[in-house]
């Protein structure tokens, strides 16, 4: 079975570790969000893609989610004694190495889609991981200072990991997607897909992001597979992060029938939403979509490969 899942960081992530431990002999292939991407210290950072790598390559931290385990921070320490920042970024000195072999062979000429391949090499996540585009696209969110008083806009990691969200996201843009084109492979993956799956990851800026770059939402849309999205939402709030802040940037309510109706019929045949929100089912089937109430807590190994088999469940009764 071939199974293409559009993925951001850690719900991505962990549900792919699902997916893999329910379907085990599946050909999967991941298409990653790069929208949070960062040039820090003259490197390139791509945290959704280290993410889904790290996680599944059995190097991530799990109580974090996110960055190395066994890590250590030599290197931040020396570049904050220079005064250079900035110190809200916790890079870590094995995620360093990461980020400069990916900026050497960058800088080599390697698109972003080969870098990834190679470092791939090393973690075997057992997925074929796919950046969304290998152009730059940066997203970005628009604030009003709280010192100023003015408008200013900034990288979403400043506003994700600095502000820790703490202001409306009054605007939340992709820079660089409206002239960005899907990477090799990603449209042949989605055309080819048996099944399209949406994980719990955020719809704003990881599956957003992703479906903003052209001609992806497009072939989704038009894909032979279902596609079946599995609700971040889960009891009127996100399970971790804080997806409320840009699903209000766009005009969603943060409970998981807005969300299934964001993303639309134009784009999902099947949504799961948490038991939780059994009573959204009626709403969503209501809009068209085929919609069940399943446990969708990422607890542990065996919960997230049930939430796995109950996607490609709907997925084969949507079909
Ligand atoms: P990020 O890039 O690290 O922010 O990760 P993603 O975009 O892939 O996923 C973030 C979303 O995953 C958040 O909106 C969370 O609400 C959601 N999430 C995290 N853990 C769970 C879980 O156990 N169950 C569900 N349903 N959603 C989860
Ligand atoms: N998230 C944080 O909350 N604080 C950090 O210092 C931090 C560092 C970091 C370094 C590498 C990496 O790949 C991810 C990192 N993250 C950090 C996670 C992350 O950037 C955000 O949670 C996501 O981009 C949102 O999806
Ligand atoms: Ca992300």
């Amino acid at each position: 079975m071939r199974i293409v899942v559009l993925a951001g960081g850690i719900g991505g992530a962990r549900f792919l570790r699902g997916l893999k431990s329910a379907v085990p002999d599946a050909d999967i292939t991941v298409i990653g969000n790069t929208g949070d991407d960062i040039h820090l210290f003259g490197l390139k950072v791509c945290p959704d893609l280290d993410t889904v790598m790290y996680t599944l390559g059995g190097g991530i931290n799990e109580d974090q989610g996110w960055g190395r385990v066994d890590e250590s921070f030599t290197v931040k320490e020396e570049l904050a004694a220079y005064g250079v920042g900035p110190t809200w970024f916790g890079l870590g000195d094995r995620d360093f190495a990461t980020h400069i072999v990916r900026t050497q062979m960058l800088g080599a000429g390697y698109p972003l889609s080969a870098v990834t391949e190679a470092l791939c090499d090393r973690w075997q996540p057992g997925v074929r991981l796919l950046p969304m585009t290998d152009d730059r696209v940066e997203t970005h969110v628009a604030i009003t200072d709280a010192g100023t008083g003015e408008r200013r806009v900034i990288h979403f990691q400043e506003y994700w990991v600095r502000l820790r969200a703490s202001v409306d996201a009054e605007a939340v843009v992709p820079v660089g997607a409206e002239q960005a084109k899907p990477a090799p492979g990603v449209l042949e993956a989605i055309a080819a897909a048996d099944v399209i799956l949406l994980p719990p990851s955020n719809p704003v800026v990881s599956v957003g992001t992703i479906l903003a770059v052209p001609g992806i939402r497009e072939a989704v849309a038009a894909a032979q597979a279902p596609v079946v999205g599995l609700s971040p939402i889960v009891g009127g709030a996100p399970v971790r992060g804080m997806a409320d802040k840009v699903l209000a940037a766009v005009g969603v309510e943060s409970t998981a029938s807005a969300v299934a109706l964001h993303y639309g019929t134009g784009l999902l045949d099947g949504w799961l939403v948490d038991t939780a929100d059994a009573d959204a089912v009626a709403a969503v089937e209501a809009a068209g979509i085929t919609c069940r109430a399943v446990p969708l807590m990422m607890t542990d190994l065996a919960a997230t490969a049930d939430m796995a088999r109950a996607a490609l469940d709907l997925a084969e009764a949507s079909r």
